[in-house]
């Protein structure tokens, strides 16, 4: 593909959304495209070196007494429409119809060209807000006034016609992970500095602690997994939910075996010095951890909902679960805990797997064919 200027939106803080905006923006710069992040902040992973092509808008909501809300969304659009007109971009490509689509369509009208819109649908877009119904025609609009959509699984694509009513074409383009930092790390010597002994296997979770990560399901099948092995649990990230499962540590006397590590920078090595990943969420569209923890080499055990079963291979290279159901969790994390060839097994599938399935080449190679595509279309 000839190399073109391209404007990115996202929510550029740490979330999975943000991330895989960010990692493409890289990877297309890296092709010799001119990237324009247009966002509130510098997106997370932009923050490790100079990127010659890559541009960063910045969108200041201003915050006047006299709004009760700060006006994030035209904000976005008057930048948007700035950076359209003043760095003559070629097309647009947002992630989340809720706002991000609905403010590239204002900014699109206001810069008065004729811009092309990419939006991909990452989950919490459709599988929260469009079941609230006063935010259904929104979204529906946002989606149907782009001109190409993308969602991140085919269970995202499924899910999106039945909640929203669209009859849209929704393409699945999967997630990938920057190989180059996601694989199996040498961390010899790591754990003992976080107090894990040698005989203590390592599960691992990580997230942004909503409700829909039922992060009380992580702590009471790891409690069934203590009473058969020594284990310790870490705990990656940070949110609304974290006082419950701290409160929860501590009512269960779990204080030596549970490290709340907060967000982490350097999750390649965390993972690389776990055993086995709980990912146990009621809704989850993708699940980039998975597939970050599959890369570093980590079998994950996940609950058989939204996108997830697209990720993990049901006894292959993880195992899927039924939510809420925390014996089965613990038994197979135990089943995987215990028989050390079938770890090593589930271990090679799962690296072959992102390799293949998940190749960060490939996708961003289907992204550029759908940005052809959609350039040539009138
Ligand atoms: O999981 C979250 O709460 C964060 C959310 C986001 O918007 O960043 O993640 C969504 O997008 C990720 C990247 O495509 C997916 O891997 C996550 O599964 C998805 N989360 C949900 O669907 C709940």
């Amino acid at each position: 593909m000839k190399p073109k200027k391209i404007g990115i939106s996202c929510y550029p803080t740490v979330g999975g959304s943000g991330v895989v905006a960010t990692e493409l923006g890289k990877q297309l710069a890296s092709r010799g495209h001119e990237v324009h992040f247009i966002t509130t902040e510098i997106p997370f992973r932009l923050d490790d070196k100079v990127y010659p092509n890559i541009f960063f808008h910045e969108v200041e909501v201003n915050q006047y007494a006299v709004f009760k809300h700060p006006p994030h969304d035209l904000s976005a659009a008057s930048k948007l429409a700035e950076v359209i007109r003043t760095h003559e971009l070629d097309f647009l490509h947002v992630h989340y119809a809720v706002p991000h689509a609905v403010c590239a369509i204002l900014a699109k009208q206001m810069s008065g060209r004729e811009i092309k819109i990419m939006t991909t649908l990452h989950g919490t877009d459709i599988t929260v807000l469009g079941f609230d119904p006063s935010l259904q025609p929104l979204i529906r609009f946002g989606i149907e006034q782009s001109d190409c959509v993308t969602a991140v699984s085919h269970d995202l694509v499924r899910q999106t016609k039945e909640l929203v009513e669209t009859t849209k074409t929704i393409e699945t383009v999967y997630n990938f992970v920057d190989e180059d930092v996601y694989y199996p790390k040498p961390v010899e010597g790591l754990a003992a500095h976080y107090g894990i002994s040698k005989d203590e296997r390592v599960l691992i979770h990580i997230s942004n602690f909503r409700p829909v990560k039922r992060i009380l399901d992580v702590l009471k099948s790891f409690s069934l997994i203590l009473k058969k092995t020594k284990a310790k649990l870490l705990l990656i990230g940070n949110g609304p939910e974290l006082p419950i499962a701290r409160q929860y540590i501590k009512e269960h006397g779990l204080e030596k075996h549970v490290l709340v590590l907060g967000n982490q920078k350097h999750i390649a090595e965390l993972l690389s010095m776990s055993d086995v990943m709980l990912l146990l969420s009621e809704k989850e569209s993708f699940g980039l951890v998975a597939l970050e923890a599959m890369a570093c080499g980590v079998p994950v055990v996940g609950t058989a909902i939204g996108g997830i079963p697209e990720v993990i291979e049901d006894g292959e290279s993880g195992y899927l679960v039924p939510v809420g159901d925390v014996e089965a969790v613990a038994d197979r994390v135990l089943r995987l805990l215990q028989d050390q060839t079938m770890h090593q097994r589930f271990r090679e599938r799962g690296l072959k797997r992102v390799k293949h399935e998940f190749y960060s080449q490939r996708i961003v190679s289907e992204y550029e064919r759908l940005y052809e595509k959609m350039l040539q279309e009138d």
